[in-house]
């Protein structure tokens, strides 16, 4: 990592320092993308909904009461609220702010699992125990949707951009589709193994979790199959995709969630508070630009201009710029090379405090800054102060 030290431009490298950690986690090149998209996940054996952070760090979301809970199918509607199936009855609505209440339809629950709401906000239900989708209407109530005798033990169910509804029937081994008017056909058959999990990526692709090989398979819009993953799975279940399109496997044999980077690179994405869990939701968050790249998001960088490999602090600001070698960044000159230094040495003391520079990368920055001319007298008659390369502001800049 190359470590930046002022100079008259602020972004020349003349010191490098490996081992710098920066104060997020992300280095990106920019202008990038940060991202802080919260994974849910229900437990399929116990009374909990876990919530993760984008970096796995798991806590309890919701733990049931004096109810018998035993969450399954879990969604967003468009409004970010979160809904949560009970296997033994009804479906729970958490607003953001933590209000919970029950969606007012409950009639026909039979072991509900996979949820979905369409885009005109109806929800779909997976009635698994009667072997059909109940669809209910915003106003909660509901009706029998799809054709019964083409689902078995339906679990899972997913939307197509178009509006098409897809469901996995693990008693059957089948995936059926349905349009809007509730016409159904069979849409994929092949390599499935108990079919629990389905989802679509942005580009429309559908992803189904074959609880019983192992695999996770993706089929084109056309119907087209082939193994996405059928590594790190163990009895894989519920599936969803992040805003930057990677997929969440819930492994529902080993009590872990797994993560498929978009070109299916897996990894153990959660592992904490996890009890056979069997569906995820992400909720995903409004992009958030960071056009200097240094992993600092544009809404609170107070320092544009930074780059990746820059070492920020909290609000994106480097030591070149909180300290530039032309003088204080409050405007004016330093006053002496000892005034730049001490201004070098408190800001260094501030990142080591928070974790940004080893001791040792703090001495070797102010031991630089002290060989440096920032803030020396002016010796030529062309004026101007020395930068930290003994340049002279001005015309003699532009002479090395
Ligand atoms: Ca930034
Ligand atoms: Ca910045």
């Amino acid at each position: 990592m190359d470590f930046r030290l002022p100079d008259s431009t602020g972004s020349r490298v003349i010191k490098r320092v490996t081992g710098v950690v920066l104060c997020v986690s992300a280095i990106l090149a920019g202008p990038v993308v940060a991202r802080a998209d919260t994974v849910y996940v229900s437990n399929w054996s116990s009374d909990t909904i876990m919530r993760f952070t984008p970096d796995g760090v798991g806590s309890i979301f919701y733990r049931g009461g004096s109810e018998s809970f035993r969450p399954t199918g879990l969604t967003f509607d468009s409004a970010g609220n979160l809904y949560a199936a009970n296997r033994y009855s009804g479906i729970y609505k958490f607003t953001p702010d933590g209000t919970i209440s029950l969606f007012p339809g409950v009639l026909g629950l039979n072991y509900p699992r996979g949820i979905a709401f369409d885009s005109v906000g109806n929800l779909f239900v997976a009635n698994s125990y009667s072997d059909e989708v109940l669809r209910f209407t915003p106003d909660g109530s509901a009706f029998s949707f799809a054709f019964r005798n083409g689902l078995s033990y339906p679990n899972d169910l997913a939307f197509d951009p178009a509006g098409n509804l897809y469901v996995a029937n693990p008693g059957l081994n089948t995936i059926v589709k349905f349009t809007p008017e509730g016409q159904g056909t069979l849409f994929a058959s092949n390599g499935l193994s108990s079919p629990v999990g389905v989802a679509f990526d942005r580009g429309g692709n559908l992803y189904v979790a074959n609880q019983v090989n192992n695999t996770i398979q993706k089929f084109t819009p056309e119907g087209v199959g082939s193994v996405f993953a059928s590594t790190g799975l163990n009895a894989p279940s519920g599936l969803a995709f992040d805003g930057a399109g990677n997929l969440y496997v819930a492994n529902t044999g080993d009590d872990t969630v797994q993560k498929f980077t978009p070109s299916g690179v897996g990894s153990v994405f959660a592992s904490t508070g996890l009890n056979a869990p069997a569906f995820i939701a992400v909720r995903i968050e409004p992009e958030v630009l960071d056009s200097d790249g240094d992993g600092v998001s544009d809404d609170v960088d107070q320092c544009p201009g930074s780059g990746p490999g820059d070492v920020v602090n909290a609000s994106g600001c480097s030591i070149a710029q909180l300290v530039p070698c032309s003088g204080p960044a409050s405007g004016g000159n330093w006053k002496s090379h000892g005034e730049y230094v001490s201004a070098i040495v408190r800001t260094v003391k501030a990142f080591a405090a928070a974790g940004l520079l080893t001791p040792a990368e703090g001495v070797a920055v102010i031991g630089a800054a002290a060989r440096s001319n920032c803030g020396k007298p002016r010796t030529s008659a062309t004026g101007g102060r020395w930068d930290m390369e003994g340049r002279r502001d001005g015309s003699s800049k532009n002479s090395r």
